[in-house]
């Protein structure tokens, strides 16, 4: 969906589906008869709060590639669809920020700003998510800081940033392209984004490595997709599951790479794959990040809890006669697979909406 005329069949799916899963919602059909008035007329129609409500925790719920989806009535809903200018989208994802981050306590949240219509596409915020660190790339052909956001980094450089205080950790200004006009550039204020140094219950050693990472991850690029209308600036977050940091950002090759640097703090024999150094030093990663999220009080979920609750998702909406589609590769944690539930089945793989889409496709 674009800023295009509404698809009306889109629109009546999701009012039928709000309808039998809400029974006191009202006339079904007197409201397809006043959406049918408005798509004539404008070309859109514009959702209740209500509607928008459901709309987004069901886009979570139909989130094929989400482990985290047992919580999905939780989602609470931020409705600022009457925000249009970059200024107002920068201070509500601040404030989004704010609220979902809670101390440590983090709550799942999404703030829906203004819609697409017909001739007046909605906001949007270019970061992939509110709290990314810069990556630089040196003289030396080196990188400093998160390889993943070079383009980004170089993008926002070019619009006017300062850049950060030059350290592997600089949190990324946001960037907010406005319904009209020109992109704006802002920075997150330090004190919304609470971040866990990461060290090692027995390892004295592993907080000289210096690592970090932010509390809250608040997806900011994709398009929350409800009933054939489009809200291209959507962020939403949860809480992150110790593996998304410990087997992916701080290890991938082309992220942090840590994987060697512990491995020689561990003193293993890095000579031959056959050692599995590289598996000891991810588990030792890992133990770190989990332990460190727990020792700041700041929420998150392990792979072994996570796989368990997330089957017994699939069970609830089984018992609610509703189909739970999953995509196994996104599903089926980065380690340890066969030792999570998750991996020892298939699931049905179809996309159904209300939907989360990359938004700039
Ligand atoms: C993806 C966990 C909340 C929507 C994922 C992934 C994990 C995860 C592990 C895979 C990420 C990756 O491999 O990069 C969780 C946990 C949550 C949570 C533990 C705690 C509450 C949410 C919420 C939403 C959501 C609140 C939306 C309202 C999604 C979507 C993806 C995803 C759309 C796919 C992202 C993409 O395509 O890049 N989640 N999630 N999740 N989650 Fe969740
Ligand atoms: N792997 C990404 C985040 C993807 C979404 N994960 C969540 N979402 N937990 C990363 O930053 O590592 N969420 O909404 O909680």
């Amino acid at each position: 969906v674009t800023e295009r005329t509404v698809d009306f069949r889109e629109a009546e799916r999701f009012i039928r589906l709000f309808h039998a899963e809400n029974p006191g919602a009202g006339d079904v059909a007197a409201r397809l008869r006043q959406i049918a008035r408005d798509a004539a007329k404008s070309g859109t129609y514009t959702h209740t709060a209500d509607e928008l409500e459901f709309g987004a925790r069901v886009a979570w719920r139909n989130s094929n590639r989400c482990i985290g989806r047992l919580y999905w009535r939780s989602l609470k809903v931020r409705d600022r669809r009457d925000v249009f200018s970059a200024e107002g989208v920068a201070v509500e994802c601040v404030a989004h920020l704010r609220e979902a981050t809670g101390h440590g306590r983090i709550r799942p949240m999404i703030t829906v700003f203004a819609q697409d219509r017909p001739g007046c596409p909605g906001p949007r915020v270019v970061n992939e998510q509110l709290i990314r660190y810069a990556g630089y790339r040196l003289d030396d052909g080196t990188v400093l800081g998160d390889p993943r956001n070079i383009a980004f980094t170089e993008q926002a450089l070019r619009m006017g940033w300062r850049g950060g205080a030059g350290t592997r950790f600089d949190v990324l200004p946001l960037v907010v392209q406005p319904a009209k006009g020109r992109p704006l550039l802002c920075t997150v204020p330090g004190d919304t984004v609470l971040e866990v140094p990461i060290r090692h219950p027995e390892y004295r050693w592993f907080e000289e490595l210096d690592l970090r990472w932010h509390a809250v991850p608040a997806i900011s690029n994709m398009c929350l997709e409800i009933g054939g209308i489009c809200y291209p600036c959507a962020p939403f977050n949860g809480w992150y599951m110790g593996t998304e940091i410990g087997a992916r950002n701080l290890a991938d090759h082309d992220r942090y790479d840590q994987l060697p640097v512990i491995a020689e703090r561990l003193g293993l024999d890095t000579s031959h794959e056959r050692t599995l150094w590289r598996d000891h030093a991810l588990v030792e990663l890992n133990v770190a990040v989990l332990h460190s999220f727990e020792a700041a009080g700041v929420t998150m979920t392990d792979h072994h809890t996570e796989s368990r609750r997330f089957l017994t998702h699939l069970e609830r909406e089984e018992k609610a006669g509703r189909a739970c589609p999953a995509d196994w590769s996104w599903i089926v944690p980065p380690m340890s697979g066969a030792a999570t539930p998750v991996f020892h089945r298939y699931y049905d793989q179809r996309l159904l909406t209300p939907a989360f889409v990359p938004a700039h496709s």
